[in-house]
């Protein structure tokens, strides 16, 4: 009898040890599991405030990590290695994601801040119902310039960065999609081209812009334009605006030929570990008061019609930042091209880089 007593305690002794060394494991400085948040976005694109007083709010610790690009992203994504809760990729990305099964469908019940949403971001091809997807920032990509360090020179399509008098001067965006696409705009072509003859006329065409390419670079592209260590840049319209507001000599253009319009989604992963609280974070972002003040910070264009009662009428009423629907709908969005073409695009882009060396 006495052996049985002394089994049943060590056997309760272990269970108890199992169950303790697991709480420990899944505390973090003394938030459980569904306390954390853990939230991967692109560098530079959350005012640090309102996670703060999200943190604040919902009584969660988010822990925040950053992103250069979407297939920096997707790698990072699709090799599971970390379970992100809330994810903020760009259109095409989302495609790619919902085809791999890397994302859960968003419960809209938990979302009711969506209703301000303009409906001219709702439903796009990409997540058509936004069944996966809610709209976080949108813009254009094109060409910003600094006439005083051009003799007063306006610039105003893509033909004007293979120009001979910009040598050295050019700083390109550190993205595939971006830079390949600029070779394919040139030349007329489809951003979502996929014959294998107009990419390979679009990277030599690329080959011939390099004595114009001063580097190829990330966020730290706000800093050297503003600076003026450079005189042209291919940047997201976004950061031309900050760029513009810290040095208003700088101008931003569309170009003629036409561009990319894109729009950044914030996304659950289908390894989140906080769903619920997920949708805490998506929803605290969609109130208009919190999205004109992320958008006052990143400098972005917001999709939120609400929020942008709280915004100058000089910055929501700028074409450059704001373009009307007539202008945007003769851009192209990104398709979801596919993985080996996706790849593709991807390696013609990094021989283009391999080539300035
Ligand atoms: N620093 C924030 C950059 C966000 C850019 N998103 C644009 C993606 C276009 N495909």
């Amino acid at each position: 009898m006495k052996k049985v007593i002394q089994m049943f305690v060590a056997v309760f002794l272990a269970a108890f040890l199992c169950i303790y060394a697991t709480a420990r494991l899944n505390t973090f400085h003394g938030y459980s599991g569904k306390d954390i948040l853990t939230v991967y976005n692109w560098g530079d694109y959350l005012d640090p405030e309102l996670i703060a007083a999200f943190e604040e709010e919902a009584g969660m610790k988010v822990i925040y990590e950053t992103f250069e690009s979407n297939e920096a992203m997707l790698t990072k994504i699709a090799h599971g290695g970390n379970a992100f809760d809330v994810v903020i990729p760009s259109d095409y990305a989302i495609n790619k994601m919902k085809e791999q099964g890397l994302l859960i469908p968003l419960d809209h019940s938990l979302l009711p801040n969506l209703k301000y949403i303009d409906p001219r971001f709702l439903g796009l091809p990409f997540d058509e119902g936004n069944q996966y997807s809610v709209p976080y920032f949108w813009g254009t990509l094109g060409i910003i310039y600094n006439p005083e360090m051009l003799d007063g020179r306006h610039l105003n399509s893509w033909h004007d960065l293979w120009d001979e008098s910009l040598a050295n001067e050019v700083l390109l965006v550190d993205s595939a999609r971006e830079v390949i696409g600029i070779g394919l705009d040139r030349l007329g072509y489809s951003l979502n081209d996929t014959d294998l003859d107009h990419l390979h006329e679009a990277q030599q065409k690329l080959f011939e812009l390099v004595p114009n390419v001063k580097a190829i670079v990330g966020d730290e592209i706000k800093m050297l334009l503003a600076n003026e260590e450079a005189s042209v840049g291919l940047v997201w319209s976004g950061d031309a605006a900050l760029i513009i507001d810290e040095n208003p000599k700088l101008n931003y253009v569309i170009p003629v030929e036409g561009t990319n319009v894109w729009f950044d989604n914030m996304v659950i992963p289908a390894t989140a570990k906080n769903v619920e609280g997920a949708h805490m974070f998506i929803n605290f972002l969609l109130d208009p008061e919190n999205a004109a003040q992320n958008t006052e910070y990143v400098g972005y264009s917001t999709p939120n019609a609400a929020a942008l009662e709280y915004l100058p009428e000089e910055t929501t009423s700028d074409q450059r930042f704001y373009p009307d629907p007539e202008i945007t709908d003769r851009l192209e969005l990104y398709e979801n091209l596919g993985k080996r073409m996706l790849a593709y695009y991807n390696e013609l882009f990094l021989e283009f880089k391999m080539h300035r060396k």
